[in-house]
């Protein structure tokens, strides 16, 4: 006969057992709040520790804390703390499922200057500064499905990175919250770009940073937007060094290049007058503020923002 052993009974109730209990101070850092505001929602709404005692101070369970964690994605969403604390105290299938209410915004981003911004934007910013990975997809994904691509990088991404370079150019602290916003950024736009197998171009389109250019993020919203057009992309990324973009060119013979430069330091005219020649022409674009005027050689064209660089390459190609 299988012998059963019954799990011992949580301490709280649906606590897991195992997990460390933590104090408000623990869970304050990894909220990313105050130790009074965590009373506070303890006071007001009932959402502090469910029970355990551990020497004089009650400490939190991993429940308590998965409820606070829905109560701060739901104000990160732009819900009323009340509501908020409501969708946590009755969350039970949301602590499993992960879903959080949708509602107007309120206040501006937290932590971020963001004048004039769209809600979407302040939402976003409170969610990076919160790092609050999973909102940030949340609000992304949400983003590029009701606004399309290039009105999410436009208005919801490019203003929400401006804020966190602002802050870190102020202040000199936020390099976690640019990572972890490039990070979800970059993974939102790749999964927004559909896989086009029968192009309206016969040749690809290069996409590339120039060499020991790290800032590629640019570049995805474009592959995305061109890919929604049916227009076959090949993304090479980052700083692709000289010899890597003439070895694309020869072997994929693509119809246009669009070469990234962020930095004026990278934006090199040696490595466009250093471009294999082909059999067939190739446009040349570069994209990027480190292509200051006057750098740019003939043949290359110069493209300013997202939405002008989409239509140039389409004219180009198809
Ligand atoms: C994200 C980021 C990073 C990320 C990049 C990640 C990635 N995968 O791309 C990381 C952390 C790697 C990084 C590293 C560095 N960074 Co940085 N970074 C940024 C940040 C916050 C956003 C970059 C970006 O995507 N910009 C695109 C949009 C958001 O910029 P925008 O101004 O709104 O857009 C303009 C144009 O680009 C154009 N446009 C906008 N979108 C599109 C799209 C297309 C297709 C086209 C054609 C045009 C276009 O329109 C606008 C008007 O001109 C900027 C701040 C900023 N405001 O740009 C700093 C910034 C560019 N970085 C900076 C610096 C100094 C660095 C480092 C040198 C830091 C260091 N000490 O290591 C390194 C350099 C690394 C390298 N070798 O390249 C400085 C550059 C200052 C300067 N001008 O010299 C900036 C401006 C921050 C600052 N305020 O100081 N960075």
């Amino acid at each position: 006969m299988a012998a059963v052993m019954t799990q011992p009974e949580p301490r709280t109730a649906g606590g897991h057992t195992g997990e460390p209990l933590l104090s408000v101070a623990a869970v304050a850092r990894r909220l990313g709040v105050a130790p009074a505001t965590l009373r506070t929602w303890d006071r007001r709404y009932g959402l502090g520790p469910s029970g355990h005692t551990v020497g004089r101070h009650r400490k939190y369970g991993p429940l308590d804390v998965a409820r606070l964690e829905l109560m701060q994605r739901a104000l990160l969403r732009g819900a009323s703390s009340a509501e908020a604390a409501r969708f946590a105290l009755d969350s039970k299938s949301a602590l499993t499922h992960g879903e959080v209410p949708v509602t107007p915004s309120g206040g501006g981003g937290r932590g971020l200057k963001m004048p004039g911004a769209s809600k979407l934007a302040r939402g976003l910013g409170r969610a990076a500064v919160a790092m609050d990975s999973i909102a940030v997809q949340g609000m992304l994904a949400d983003a590029l499905a009701t606004e399309g691509v290039i009105a999410t990088w436009n208005e919801v991404v490019r203003p929400v990175l401006n804020a966190v370079a602002a802050r870190w150019q102020l202040a000199g602290t936020g390099v976690e919250v640019e990572h972890l916003l490039n990070e979800c950024v970059l993974a939102a736009f790749v999964r927004a770009t559909p896989l086009v197998t029968l192009g309206r171009n016969h040749r690809p389109v290069l996409l590339a940073c120039m060499p020991e250019e790290r800032h590629n993020l640019p570049l995805y919203p474009l592959a995305a937007e061109l890919a929604h057009r049916g227009i076959v992309v090949r993304q090479l990324g980052a700083a692709l060094p000289a010899d890597a973009l003439a070895a694309a060119v020869r072997r994929t013979a693509p119809s246009a290049v669009v070469l990234w430069a962020q930095l004026p330091r990278y934006a090199d005219a040696g490595v466009l007058t250093a471009m294999p020649r082909t059999r067939q022409q190739v446009r040349l674009f570069v994209g990027g503020p480190g292509w200051r005027r006057g750098v740019v050689t003939s043949p290359a064209e110069r493209v300013g923002d997202l939405a002008a660089a989409v239509e140039a390459i389409e004219a180009a190609v198809t």
